[in-house]
């Protein structure tokens, strides 16, 4: 059966929702982050199901809200819910303080508990069950992410006989790095039971090659392509292939020309004074370069002070994983920085970093993108990074600049027309964002017309076509 008659059952960690309240009503909306921003597209046009974590207990009436999100959305979700304890531990935990660190680079961050390994793999049982309770012959499972790698191998020793694919959203480590998990051999031998395994970069497909070569005995790579690698293990084929994600395109340079967002644009510019905005969007997270920003930016104001009341750092930090103590303590260093950088160089007619923590709607988030002259986008390690081609996107005009690390996946498309730079050095980053701030209009739009044909050639869609015709070809 080919694989587009399939119907599609997308498997991640959280649903695509935000649950709330209003007043004594529940409700439910649509929620945000990279990969719902990247899937939700998908599944609507397919008509798919999408299993995951409700992200609530068990308050809310999820049948009835379930019921209301599918005839608004255009997809059905079922749920697979987690007590405190298994959330803690898998997601918290292992999730969150073993993988997410050890892929980024960041080693020490991380902390290997062997509870928290072995509540993860039942978390993943657990998935696989409701998957399996929910799957039909022709369906397609696609699974998403660090959190859920072992659900592939549950879900064939269920029986399970249906194409499955898996997507890790975040960087994958060297087999140095890799090394250093406790339990690298169960888990890459439970990812080789998927029939394709998608990477955001050649080099995490690389990393992943080579650390099953290093690691598993009795795996030979069969054939190397441009696109894929495919590998023999135990008599099957499986499929290695790097898909770099993206953003529905025309979405973004649609709203970002709206009325709402223009006017909201030009109220933004005209607060901040026409001065030249710098922007910054991330969760937050550590792995976003959030400190290192602020102190490139300190560093722009003491290496070129004519830039001093010419610019302004607006930096958006939406709430993340704050139960996290790691993001706890990051929280309190970036208020630390700002407040003293504002206290060195703020006069009282310009504050130099404006920080502000919180969600935007999507219309003030495509307005600043589009008010913004320059966008600061610095993660020290990144899968993608999705903000940097919202950017361009909503860079409606071409006449936005691009500074981008060189460590965040997107690095691979958009390096050639953005200024790429080590965040870890601060003075190359100063250097940037002067010659950003100097730029020329013409370099500004050669540059953002390019950037701006990338991610309009290379969208979502046909990110997803391409993940699906390599699981369907030869
Ligand atoms: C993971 C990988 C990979 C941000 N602020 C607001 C807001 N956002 C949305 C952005 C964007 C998303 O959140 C962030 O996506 P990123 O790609 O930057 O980062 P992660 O969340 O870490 O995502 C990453 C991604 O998965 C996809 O594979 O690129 O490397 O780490 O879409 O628009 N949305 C709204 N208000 C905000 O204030 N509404």
């Amino acid at each position: 059966m080919n694989i587009n008659e399939r119907r599609l059952v997308v498997v991640s960690n959280r649903l695509p929702i935000v649950i709330g309240q209003d007043e004594d009503r529940w409700t439910i909306g649509p929620g945000s982050g990279g990969l719902v921003t990247a899937l939700a597209p998908v599944c609507r046009a397919r008509h798919g199901l999408w299993i995951g974590w409700p992200g609530c207990g068990e308050g809310p009436p999820l049948d009835e809200l379930f019921a209301t999100f599918g005839a608004e959305q255009g997809y059905r979700l079922s749920a697979v819910p987690l007590s405190e304890e298994e959330e803690d531990r898998y997601y918290r935990g292992f999730s969150n303080e073993a993988l997410w660190p050890l892929f980024h680079d960041l080693l020490g961050h991380c902390s290997f508990v062997r509870e928290n390994w072995e509540t993860y793999l039942e978390v993943n049982r657990r998935f696989a069950q409701v998957v399996a309770g929910e799957a039909q012959d022709n369906d397609f499972i696609w699974i998403h992410d660090y959190q859920l790698s072992m659900v592939g191998a549950q879900l064939r020793q269920m029986g399970l006989d249906q194409p499955l694919g898996f997507f890790l959203h975040i960087p994958f480590p060297s087999p140095d790095l890799l090394r250093r998990l406790p339990w690298n051999r169960e888990l890459l031998k439970a990812l080789l039971q998927y029939d394709l395994i998608g990477f955001q970069t050649v080099r995490d497909r690389r990393n992943f090659v080579n650390g099953v070569l290093a690691l598993i005995p009795d795996v030979q790579v069969e054939r190397r392509g441009r696109q894929h690698t495919r590998m023999r293990v135990g008599g099957r084929t499986v499929k290695v292939g790097h898909f770099p994600i993206s953003i529905d395109f025309a979405e973004f340079n649609d709203l970002a020309k709206s009325e709402e967002v223009s006017d909201a644009a030009w109220y933004l510019h005209e607060n901040l004074e026409g001065r030249q905005v710098v922007l910054g969007v991330d969760r937050l997270d550590y792995t976003k370069g959030i400190p290192q920003r602020f102190l490139a930016f300190e560093r722009t104001l003491e290496k070129y002070p004519e830039l001093r009341r010419n610019i302004t750092l607006l930096q958006v930090v939406v709430p993340s994983r704050t139960q996290v103590p790691d993001y706890q303590n990051l929280k309190e260093l970036l208020d630390q920085i700002a407040g003293r950088i504002n206290a060195r160089f703020g006069e009282p007619a310009w504050i130099p970093i404006h920080y502000v923590f919180r969600c935007l709607d999507r219309v003030q988030l495509l307005a600043h993108y589009r008010a913004a002259e320059i966008a600061l986008v610095t993660p020290l390690r990144d899968g993608m990074n999705l903000v940097a081609k919202e950017y361009c996107a909503s860079s409606v005009e071409a006449n936005g600049v691009l500074i981008l690390s060189e460590f965040a996946g997107a690095a691979d498309q958009l390096g050639k027309n953005a200024l790429l730079v080590n965040p870890y050095d601060l003075d190359a980053t100063a250097d940037a964002l002067f010659r950003a701030s100097q730029m020329p209009a013409e370099e500004r739009r050669r540059r953002m017309v390019l950037l701006r044909g990338q991610v309009r050639r290379y969208d979502v869609h046909r990110w997803v076509r391409s993940f699906m015709s390599t699981l369907d070809g030869g």
